[in-house]
């Protein structure tokens, strides 16, 4: 089938395909750095193991040890999907130069400098996220800690953040999203639980004090319910990050769709906060059985979530993928989830939505069934092809062969 009897098919349900393609051409999508490294940074010792109650797991080779190396595998991957692609940055991805090294409370927007350059070439925004791990003032407590000094250096890391954030939004002339998630937790069964999260608000509000422009920087908080040796209690808990984000004007829930119970949804929880909230934030990514943060794949609920974020409004939504997998080519893993996200949004945006509404509406309940499940064996492959055409990038079929290349060339070389 051609693409333009496959838009006939869509076109006859009411469907506008060139309108869709469009629409999903200018919609960024924020690509994370830390796919590249195994989330290390550059400002630790990077033998250090990962901490915060996150893990990557595998030793494919291949990783990038510093800016330059991460820079060209984020442009080999730009080069193989299609899509707005926006910069996920982390703290931890300083770029020091003369043998210089500060703490990350002393961080300056200089030491992002490189990647504004980076940005600004490929006309990319960046969202950026203060880093509350993998660090020696970890107690493991950070912004809850009840040591005073180590509070007030993670306080003072998320106001350098902020000023970072701003200086982003404004080189780049797109807004900052800037992320606060901490893994501060117990793992077992702790006597205070009121005390760290009392604390955590102080940290958030302290940080929040820090001046910035609301239409240039997005603080968000990210919720959890567990890590790896945090299991028992998590103070930046569900109910912590919505009571917090909706107590105030300036900062807005980021949901991570591997943070849940297996049996909650995301895709359930994006209306449910956009029925009371203008924005929300997301991480796209694929938990197995707990948060592993395995490569987003095309499948049913990333599906859902997409239909949700186009449903509610694509742009009240910033969308972000978190995900790293360390044992496959890197590449590859960044090309896969950001090409299956692209997807669930191109095949979100072909949905009739009004009819399916009416059919809801006026309690059709046995077409609504119907429907749904034959829009999942329309020709999507088709406009898929055509959307990738029309960003001038690889088909299915045409890009791992280059991930693969480039594997031979540069990543195998890497020791
Ligand atoms: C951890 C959170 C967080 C991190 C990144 C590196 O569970 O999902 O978003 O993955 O900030
Ligand atoms: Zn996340």
């Amino acid at each position: 089938m051609s693409f333009e009897e496959a838009k006939k098919k869509y076109e006859a349900l009411g469907v506008d395909v060139e309108a869709a393609i469009k629409k999903l051409k200018t919609v960024p999508v924020s690509l994370h750095c830390w796919q590249g490294d195994d989330v290390r940074g550059f400002d630790t010792d990077p033998t250090k193991p990962l901490t915060g109650g996150i893990q990557t797991t595998g030793n494919y080779p291949g990783r990038a040890r510093n800016p330059e190396e991460l820079m060209a595998d984020i442009d080999k991957v730009i080069s193989l999907v299609p899509g707005q692609v926006k910069l996920n940055l982390h703290a931890s991805y300083a770029i020091f130069e003369h043998g210089e090294w500060v703490d990350r409370d002393k961080l300056l927007p200089k030491h992002f400098q490189k990647w504004v350059e980076f940005c600004r070439e490929r006309g990319l925004g960046c969202d950026f996220n203060p880093t509350f791990f993998s660090h020696p003032k970890c107690d493991p407590l950070t912004l809850s800690s009840p040591n005073e000094e180590t509070r007030k250096f993670w306080v003072e890391h998320g106001k350098a953040c902020i000023r970072i954030s701003q200086y982003l939004a404004e080189e780049l002339g797109q807004p900052c999203v800037m992320n606060i998630w901490a893994g501060d937790g117990y793992k077992d069964v702790p006597a205070d639980r009121i005390g760290p999260r009392l604390r955590y608000k102080q940290s958030f509000d302290e940080i929040l004090s820090e001046p910035f422009d609301k239409t240039k920087v997005y603080p968000c908080a990210e919720s959890k319910v567990f890590g790896i040796g945090v299991e028992s209690y998590t103070v930046g808990s569900a109910e912590w990050c919505l009571k917090y984000a909706s107590s105030r004007d300036d900062c807005i829930c980021l949901l991570d769709n591997g943070h849940y119970h297996p049996t909650e949804l995301v895709s359930d929880k994006i209306s449910a906060i956009l029925a009371y909230d203008e924005k929300l934030a997301l991480h796209v990514t694929r938990g197995v059985r707990w948060d592993s943060d395995h490569v987003v794949l095309f499948d049913d609920e990333t599906k859902e979530i997409a239909k949700e974020v186009v449903r509610c409004g694509i742009d009240r939504v910033f969308l972000a993928l978190d995900y790293f997998d360390a044992s496959i080519n890197r590449v590859s893993a960044w090309a896969t989830g950001f090409r299956n996200f692209q997807k669930a949004l191109l095949f979100a945006l072909l949905q009739p939505v009004e009819e399916l509404k009416a059919l809801q509406d006026s309690g059709n309940f046995t077409k609504l069934m119907v429907v749904q499940e034959e829009l999942k064996t329309m020709p999507f492959g088709e406009v898929w092809d055509e959307y990738c055409r029309a960003c001038g990038k690889p088909l299915d079929g045409q890009w791992l062969s280059q991930a693969e290349e480039y594997e031979k060339a540069v990543l195998l070389h890497r020791g």
